[in-house]
């Protein structure tokens, strides 16, 4: 039964249908349970938020919180604060709206401990008073735990707009888990319908927003099992907020089994970055270890703008760490900028990723068993088109299926557009790279029958420059080009690429010795085994600076690999 209303929910947020119709407010599915409007109907829920205006700058508790009309009788003597107004709307749940009074644009609010999370559903808070367009409340903290935030959301409905949130480890952490049940895990909860607009999350903490599978000491992330939970993030959006971060400007991955991310917008954001990812979306941890996977859907990621120092600006995934069986879909990638220079210690610095399968567990927790690898994830119908990436990059755009320090098996990549981008890097690196299974030889670990199928590179302007980084010797030229497509990297076995045509792209190499512009190679590496590229159509592209123009090669240092561009 509930999860009969759960697959509702999702289907219903995808649809749009959640959108209210005129006159009426609309139905809001918080955490399970919160279905009653089906019987109760529309007649019964306010159609206007009750309002609370915070007049406090305290973060004291001295009023009766119980309900709005207790608080307004009693706020304290120092008036209602911020804390109040979120434990009233977690004690008598409704349609709220919290706002701040015209006497505290400028302020600073400090937080001696966690707000409570926002447990109510369907509540807004509003910190630009004056309505500019910019934030009047700064939120800042006295906690130096490694985990602080500022806000947490663990329900439905709940809209944050126009605050400055300062020094947090994390921003705005969407998570249903809140502390009240112990240890004991929420499974089976749906967070639908909650914005996140036109914050400034400052001050170079961790992570901007993160979307959180709940914890336990039992399982999950550095733990032989995974959890199973069962939640779904369901119609997010994330739109115009000032974020900077070190570790990920917006962190949207997904750890538990059976926990599901459908339908994220996330569009003209600015993130500035100290080090990490500007936007991580796939699966971390294990989740689908136990045969549940977890699973993601129908992505937006338009017009945002990601730069300073960084590993990757965007990363769309399929299956991190040992996470199993996962499916990403439906992910769309349009008119972001992105500039980077790489992390400190680091050369590799990516623009956008498209990946299945990558990395592994025991990188990260090498005293876990039993040791497994991220297999079988699918990443499909992803589309990278009017992206502007520059700075010092050492690949554009990478498409990888079974990458990573120890990769997986049988991953795969399916349906991609990289289209219309302009990408141009200071790097003797790769505009646009296709790449199979680059398994690091010391781990001795097959990684077997990755797969990338069924690509589209077309219209893109491609520029690669002269810079040569630390460590790569000849790699530079092996490798570097506008269009590079490798069937198989040290220990991959087996693995495809196939079916992918490159049209009309424009292609300058500053670094004439790379020798090609669009390169094939079937495999790298002494241990690559029976890896091959084919049915490659390439169609009116244009390359200039360096000879040949396309480059075709079965082997680089290895054997029984293969590359062609027709075959089968
Ligand atoms: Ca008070
Ligand atoms: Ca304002």
């Amino acid at each position: 039964m509930r999860r009969t209303l759960l697959v509702c929910a999702i289907v219903m947020s995808t649809l749009g249908w959640l959108a209210p119709p005129a006159g009426a407010a609309p139905p809001l599915p918080t955490v399970s349970g919160s279905w009653s409007w089906v019987v109760t109907g529309f007649n019964t829920l306010a159609a206007e938020p009750a309002i609370i205006t915070v007049a406090a700058t305290t973060d004291k508790v001295d009023a009766d919180t119980s309900s709005l009309e207790a608080l307004r009788s009693n706020p304290g003597p120092d008036g209602i604060s911020l804390r109040e107004a979120i434990e009233v709307t977690n004690n008598d749940p409704g349609s709220y709206a919290i706002a701040f009074s015209a006497a505290l644009i400028g302020t600073t609010i400090t937080l001696g401990e966690y707000l409570p999370p926002l447990t109510g559903g369907g509540v807004s808070i509003e910190g630009d008073i004056n309505g500019d367009g910019t934030p009047d409340v700064t939120l800042v903290t006295t906690l130096q735990e490694e985990w602080s935030r500022a806000i947490q959301i663990a329900s439905s409905g709940n809209r944050l707009h126009g605050l400055t949130l300062k020094g947090f480890a994390v921003g705005v952490w969407i998570d249903p888990a809140t502390g009240a049940h112990g240890d004991e895990l929420p499974t089976h909860q749906t967070l639908a319908d909650n914005v996140i607009s036109g914050l400034a999350i400052l001050g170079f903490g961790a992570d901007g927003i993160y979307f959180h599978s709940p914890a336990s000491p039992d399982c999950g992330y550095g733990k032989p099992d995974p959890c199973r939970t069962y939640i779904t993030f369901a119609n997010t959006t994330i739109t115009g907020n000032t974020i900077e971060a070190l570790d990920a400007g917006l962190n949207m991955q997904i750890g538990n089994s059976g926990d599901r991310i459908e339908g994220a917008t996330v569009t003209d954001n600015t993130i500035k970055l100290g080090g990490g990812a500007g936007l991580e979306l796939g699966q971390a941890g294990n989740p689908g270890d136990d045969g549940v996977p977890a699973q993601i859907s129908d992505v937006l990621i338009a017009r945002n703008s990601i730069e300073g120092i960084g590993v990757v600006g965007i990363n769309v995934m399929a299956g991190g760490s040992r996470a199993q069986g996962s499916t990403t879909e439906g992910v769309r990638v349009l008119d972001n900028r992105i500039h980077l220079v790489p992390q400190k210690g680091l050369s590799t610095c990516f623009g956008i990723d498209v990946l299945a399968g990558t990395d592994a567990w025991y990188t990260i927790w090498p005293d876990v068993d039993p040791v497994r690898y991220p297999d079988g994830n699918v990443l499909r119908d992803v589309e990278v088109a009017g992206n502007t990436l520059s700075g010092d990059l050492t690949h554009g755009v990478l498409v990888a299926a079974g990458s990573g320090g120890a990769a997986g098996s049988r991953n795969h990549v399916l349906d991609v557009q990289i289209e219309r981008n302009v990408i141009s890097t200071n790097v003797i690196g790769m505009g646009v790279s296709l790449s199979v299974g680059a398994a690091d030889e010391r781990l001795n670990h097959w990684a077997t029958g990755n797969q990338i199928t069924g690509v589209e590179i077309s219209a893109n302007r491609i520029s690669t420059g002269r810079t040569r980084l630390p460590g790569f010797g000849q790699w530079h030229l092996d490798v570097g080009g506008g269009i590079v497509l490798v069937g198989g990297i040290s220990l991959s076995r087996d693995g495809v690429i196939r079916d992918v045509r490159i049209a009309e792209n424009e292609i300058k190499v500053k670094f004439a010795a790379v020798h090609g512009g669009i390169k094939l190679i079937g495999g790298m590496g002494p241990t690559a085994r029976r890896n091959r590229v084919t049915r490659v159509r390439l169609v009116a592209n244009h390359v200039s600076g360096t000879r040949p123009a396309v480059s075709v090669r079965s082997n680089i240092d290895a054997r029984t690999n293969y590359a062609s561009l027709g075959g089968s």
